[in-house]
């Protein structure tokens, strides 16, 4: 039988119960929410006065109430140290969400630190490093008083090359503007560190460079965009599962004409309808079933692609528009430039992409015809460009990016509501940070470096590479042996003798060796072989702001202790500089210890106004008490002044004509198609048998970090799963839950078999990043120029390992999809 949490009543919230804004931190949707919490030995009453909603809650309520919450909002947790119950419940209020959980954010609640209730007793409560054979708890100043006797040791030697980094570079938790300056202000302004990659990719780049480039800024639009829109383009993006509410918030009404009022009421000038969707997408998912079941299929059209092949399609759309004459010729002659020069190079004919595509030249030409065929009147159709990680982390992430945002250009949907050509997101933002220039175009391949055996010093800030990296068993399996290089060297020394011990590390480092220290809020898989590790707080254990993918910014109230001595990143940033100026003062460079001043923040919201109010575009006009007053609402980035009591901002940008390059015109690019374009992929594809497609789900936050101690989670997915149709199943003789093993050339991992009707034969989509089976283990070390990953194309053969393991027995293996009756 499937896990129930067998609670049989909540505590009701009283009346004077503290309340905190909270956005959450998981995805880049931003959804609000309220926390709520009171003493322990308090609780409210049925009486409309005894409790928090005022209301007879005596009474049956109405279906759609906001008066409840489910066990999983709830736990006991500590404030000031004291015992207190929390309910983390969605905002009504907050026109994100507008009062709608997911199965993520909704869990909250349950996935807080908890000595009282025992939840996530993974976290980490202390400093660890590795002593006398094993991770040993410890104090701050010793715990960084190594780090930077090592950190400082290696310089010495190898100059700032010699330290690698690895660090989150969003919002959310694990980073917000906080966090993100303090590591930014350490590594980029005290230091010039170059062999640095964010937490998704194996260097310090943008993961859209192409958009950019072209004067267009990836978040350029606003939610209610995907409400005005006549047609939505979904390109490699699941967004039932990956960016909820948004979806079922903003495209649902749209899809099901409930927000046509709101379209008269803007846009009473043209006619209406409710809108269309394209997907564009190898394999049908759950967002394609839920719009089938809500718009009605004639209303979605799902172009399942050849992986890969986007480019080409983007090509021919551009091709065939221009063709029949649907572009925007005002737009491109003020806004653009390059357009006449781009159809040329990119001609692509219907039958061409056809071929390479898989797609029919009807199937194409229909869809050409939902983006851009002029509405009854001969009014532009308003359409709506959104795309995610099967394009980014796909194939040609350069010219597949911009052969998207030339169409969307051509048809003049930049800057005009129920437009934009948009990121759908991953996390939230919170990037602000001093210049990157020295890092260099491409970036330096940090991974690859570290498995060429470079670098002396590793500090890992929030990310996981055993489990989320590209090459993954090559790296986790070189990773090893150059930490314990350095494990053995400590094992040999006695820690209290910190001379010996330095000298220890620094002879390993020269044979080989690599000194690891993890920043995270829970031992990790590479911490596994780290040699430090440092307690950081979790969003809500501190103040921490971020933007959603609307720049919508808001600031989360610190509303619980956190675990042990944990601190915010960006304290624990400001203590390893502090150590090194210390550390560098001894060794008597005090020129260079000079460089590591600046860190006396007391607090977070220091770092904050050090950070963002000081370097953020708009940013003089924000602080922490006028983003508390604008609650969780908040404002539109860029804030462009401060009214009344206002943050005033940025609904849409670009309104204006007006484009992020040097002559203010977006400009259209040359994507010419060149195949499978990185190594290796050509090659892969030929030797092995299936597509291992992969990415994620909606019950899981990425690689499960707290789902993995979730009694719910670990219920449903104790195994990474992956989708296979009934016709490869029988061919392999594989049953439902079987064990199976996924092996290519680069590596070799696990998952069980979850039936799919819907999947195509050969094509396998494995869920990423799991700790029980990572997809990095057979994704080869092949990027685009940029150093982008290309973590979609992977193909891998398979076979059984064993049968359905006792812990997937229970398991339903239904169908994923619903229907509408
Ligand atoms: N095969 C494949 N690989 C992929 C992808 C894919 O689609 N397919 N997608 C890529 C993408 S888009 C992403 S974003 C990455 C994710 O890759 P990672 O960033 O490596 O994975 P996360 O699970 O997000 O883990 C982050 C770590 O941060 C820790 N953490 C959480 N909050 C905090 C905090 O406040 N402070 C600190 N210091 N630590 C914290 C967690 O405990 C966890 O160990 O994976 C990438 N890898
Ligand atoms: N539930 C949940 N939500 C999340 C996350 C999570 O871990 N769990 N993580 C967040 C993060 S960090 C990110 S980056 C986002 C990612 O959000 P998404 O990009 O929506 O999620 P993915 O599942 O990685 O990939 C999306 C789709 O790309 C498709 N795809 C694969 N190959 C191709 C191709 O060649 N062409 C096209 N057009 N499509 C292709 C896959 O079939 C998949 O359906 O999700 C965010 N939201
Ligand atoms: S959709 Fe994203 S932001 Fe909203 S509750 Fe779910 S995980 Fe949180
Ligand atoms: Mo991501």
């Amino acid at each position: 039988m499937a896990f129930k949490s067998q609670t049989d009543r909540l505590p009701i919230i009283p009346a004077d119960a503290k309340k905190h804004n909270v956005t959450c931190h998981y995805c880049i949707v931003g959804c609000g929410y309220h926390a709520y919490s009171w003493p322990v030995n308090k609780q409210g009453g049925t009486d409309p006065a005894n409790n928090v909603f005022g209301v007879d809650l005596a009474k049956q309520q109405a279906a759609e109430t906001d008066v409840w919450y489910a066990p999983a909002m709830y736990n006991i947790v500590q404030q000031n140290g004291e015992d207190v119950h929390i309910v983390i419940k969605p905002d009504h209020e907050c026109e994100v969400n507008s009062g709608l959980g997911s199965v993520r954010g909704a869990r909250m609640g349950e996935t807080r630190f908890s000595r009282a209730r025992g939840t996530q007793q993974q976290r980490l409560t202390t400093p660890m490093v590795w002593r006398y054979g094993q991770m040993q708890p410890t104090t701050w100043e010793d715990s960084l008083d190594l780090v930077a006797r090592v950190t400082a040791a290696v310089i010495k030697k190898q100059g700032e090359d010699g330290l690698f980094v690895s660090v989150f570079d969003h919002g959310g938790s694990a980073g917000g503007y906080e966090n993100t300056w303090g590591t930014g202000k350490l590594y980029f302004e005290s230091m010039k560190i170059k062999n640095i990659r964010i937490h998704n990719r194996p260097a310090y780049n943008s993961e859209v460079h192409a958009t950019r480039d072209m004067g267009v800024g990836e978040l350029n639009n606003c939610y209610e965009d995907a409400e005005l829109a006549d047609t939505l383009v979904s390109v490699g993006n699941n967004p039932l599962e990956t960016q909820t509410n948004y979806f079922l918030n903003h495209w649902i009404p749209n899809l099901r004409g409930t927000s046509m009022d709101k379209k008269k009421e803007q846009l009473p000038d043209e006619p209406h309808d409710s809108a269309r969707i394209i997907f564009v997408d190898p394999r049908r998912t759950v967002s394609v079933n839920a719009a089938e079941a809500e718009a009605g299929s004639d209303k979605v059209m799902h172009l399942a692609i050849n992986s890969g092949t986007d480019m080409v399609l983007f090509n021919a759309w551009l091709t065939y528009i221009a063709e029949q004459g649907w572009t925007d010729k005002d737009f491109i002659a003020k806004s653009t430039s390059g357009f006449d020069d781009a159809v040329t190079k990119n001609k692509t004919t219907l039958e061409e992409a056809a071929e390479i595509t898989g797609l029919t030249v009807d199937q194409i030409k229909q869809s050409a015809a939902w983006i851009a065929e002029p509405k009854d009147g001969g009014k532009r159709r308003r359409t709506m460009f959104a795309y995610e990680k099967g394009l980014i982390w796909g194939n040609d992430n350069y010219r597949t990016n911009a052969a998207l945002v030339n169409v969307a250009l051509a048809t003049g949907n930049v800057g005009r509501e129920g437009g934009g050509c948009v990121r759908m997101g991953g996390h939230q933002e919170g990037y602000v940070r001093p210049s990157d220039a020295h890092v260099g175009k491409p970036a330096p391949y940090v991974d690859k470096l570290l498995i060429e055996g470079k670098g002396g010093v590793h500090h890992i800030w929030a990310c996981d590479h055993y489990k989320t990296t590209l090459n993954a068993h090559e790296f986790n399996r070189v990773y090893k042996k150059r930490t314990d290089l350095v494990k053995d060297a400590m094992n040999g020394v006695p820690y209290g003798d910190k001379e010996a011990l330095v000298n220890a590390i620094v002879a390993a480092i020269d044979a080989g060796g690599l000194f690891s220290v993890d920043v995270d809020i829970i031992p990790t898989k590479i911490g596994a072989a780290s040699h430090v590790w440092l307690p950081a707080t979790e969003s809500g254990e501190m103040n921490l702001t971020s933007m959603n993918g609307e720049r919508r910014m808001r600031l989360v109230e610190r509303y619980m202790d956190p675990p042990g001595v944990a601190k915010p990143d960006c304290m624990i940033a400001a203590g390893i500089a502090q150590n090194l100026e210390r550390v560098l003062r001894e060794m008597g460079d005090a020129k260079y210890a000079d460089q590591f001043k600046g860190y006396d923040w007391k607090t977070e919201e220091d770092a904050f106004m050090d950070g963002y109010n000081k370097n953020a575009k708009g940013g003089e006009f924000v602080t922490y008490d006028r983003l508390r007053a604008m609650g969780n609402n908040g404002f539109q980035e860029p804030a462009t002044a401060f009214e009344g009591d206002k943050i005033v901002g940025t609904k849409r940008l670009y309104t204006d004509g007006k484009f992020g390059t040097k002559d203010g015109k977006a400009t259209f690019l040359e994507t010419k198609w060149r195949g499978l374009q990185a190594p290796g992929k050509e090659e892969q594809k030929k030797n092995n048998k299936y597509l291992i497609n992969n990415g994620r789900a909606n019950l899981i936050w990425q690689s499960a970090f707290l789902d993995q101690e979730n009694d719910f989670i670990m219920d449903r997915w104790p195994y990474p799963f992956i989708e296979m149709s009934p016709d490869d199943m029988k061919e392999l003789s594989l049953g439902n839950g079987d064990l199976v093993e996924i092996y290519n050339e680069s590596g070799s991992t696990q998952a069980i078999v979850y039936p799919t009707p819907t999947a195509r034969k050969g094509e396998t989509f494995m869920l990423f990043g799991f700790p029980t089976g990572a997809v990095g283990n057979v994704i080869n070390g092949g990027t685009n120029e940029l150093i982008l990953p290309n973590y979609k194309q992977t193909w891998g053969n398979i076979r059984k390992i064993s049968d359905a393991p006792e812990n997937v027995k229970h398991m339903t293996y239904k169908s994923k999809e619903y229907s509408a009756t």
